[in-house]
């Protein structure tokens, strides 16, 4: 899973980026067009220690996220040139965005305004949505007018979206945007599944966090694919630096049951729809990815394609808890274990 820490200048991306990464320092790289910096986390997942314990195995492989620090949104609204080439390439490829928005005063930048630069920040992905789909419509209607007649669907899905946008609204409110095959391989920005952070500072009260999420979060009813959320960056990014014991009472200070790291990573699940299965061998106990309402069938076939059919839903062994703070047990029907190739197939409930 693969997500970019975007947002206007000085909204906390790189402060978010070591919240997250527990990363010491991405570098300098302020407003510009640099090189964004990739963190790469490893997913700590006690259903796996459990594993591990039980069979121990030779390597252990858990699942992992790969953060990229993102420079580039300006906020300028300039359109043509609002996203800088270089930042969107980098964007369109990713799963997800985390959208860093500031809710923290800043010498230079003021008192913060989240729904506003939330706003803004939007506008940019929409324009640059704008300006792929105004570009794709100039040859696709001169194609069609000298007779590509197979090119006339995309020529009215681009209409449609072109009108969406030209309203200011993001593609994620076209489900053909992410549903027909005509228009997913554009990567839209406006479309793709977006965490909302407000980076409070920590003078900022409860209760104002609370009502600068809500705005947010009106704004957003009936999006799909977008969540809302806060974090307090600069405090959690030093606190991702702490031994686990003294994070673990810095964040019940903060009223915090986990870190950064573990509850964004818990959302970023949530917001790409997808669980998590397990296999454990002797050689390897690991960690997969899967889409949630997707079958133990295609589990399999994310680790082997060949297996993709071949097994079926009652021999694989669910692993379940009886609340959600205990560790994770497997069912004792051993039935339900499957060994194939040295394997044991494992898939989470939930
Ligand atoms: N009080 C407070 N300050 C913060 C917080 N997050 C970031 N800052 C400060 O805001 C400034 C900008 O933070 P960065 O993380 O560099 O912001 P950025 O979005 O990466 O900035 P650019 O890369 O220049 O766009 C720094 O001085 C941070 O210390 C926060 O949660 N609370
Ligand atoms: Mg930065």
């Amino acid at each position: 899973m693969k997500l970019g820490i975007i947002g206007l200048p000085g909204s906390g991306k790189s402060t978010v980026f070591r919240a997250l990464t527990g990363d010491v320092e991405p570098g300098d790289r302020k407003g510009g067009q640099q090189e964004p910096t990739l963190g790469v986390v490893m997913v700590h997942d006690p259903r796996l220690d459990f594993l591990v314990d039980y069979q121990k195995p030779k390597k252990v492989t858990p699942v992992h996220v790969e953060y990229l620090d993102i420079a580039g949104i300006t906020g300028e609204g300039k359109p043509g040139r609002s996203i800088g080439d270089k930042a969107l390439g980098h964007i369109r490829p990713l799963d997800a965005l985390v959208h860093c928005v500031r809710f923290f005063d800043s010498a230079s930048l003021g008192p913060p305004h989240p729904l506003g630069d939330f706003k803004a920040a939007e506008e940019e992905m929409i324009l640059t949505d704008l300006v792929v789909v105004e570009k794709r419509l100039e040859r696709v209607s001169k194609d069609v007018q000298r007779g590509r007649k197979e090119l006339a669907e995309e020529m009215s899905l681009l209409e449609q979206a072109r009108s969406m946008l030209d309203e200011g609204k993001p593609l994620r409110l076209f489900p053909p945007a992410m549903e027909s095959e005509k228009l997913r391989g554009f990567a839209f920005l406006s479309c793709k599944p977006q965490l909302v952070l407000v980076n409070a500072g920590e003078d900022k009260p409860q209760s104002e966090i609370e009502a600068e999420l809500n705005q947010i979060k009106d704004y957003v009813a009936g999006h799909p694919r977008v969540r809302v959320d806060r974090l307090y960056a600069d405090a959690e990014a030093e606190i991702a630096r702490l031994s686990p014991d003294d994070a673990r009472e810095f964040l019940s200070e903060m009223a915090l049951e986990e870190g950064a790291k573990d509850r964004i990573i818990k959302k970023s699940f949530e917001l790409l729809n997808l669980i998590v299965f397990f296999t454990v061998g002797e050689p390897e106990a690991r960690a997969w990815q899967l889409e949630k309402g997707k079958t133990a069938l295609k589990a399999a076939g994310t680790v082997h394609s060949d297996m993709d059919g071949v097994l079926s839903g009652p021999r694989l062994w669910p692993l379940r808890t009886s609340s959600t703070r205990a560790p994770w047990r497997p069912l004792t029907r051993p039935e339900k274990c499957v060994w194939k190739d040295e394997i044991m197939w494992c898939v989470t409930e939930t």
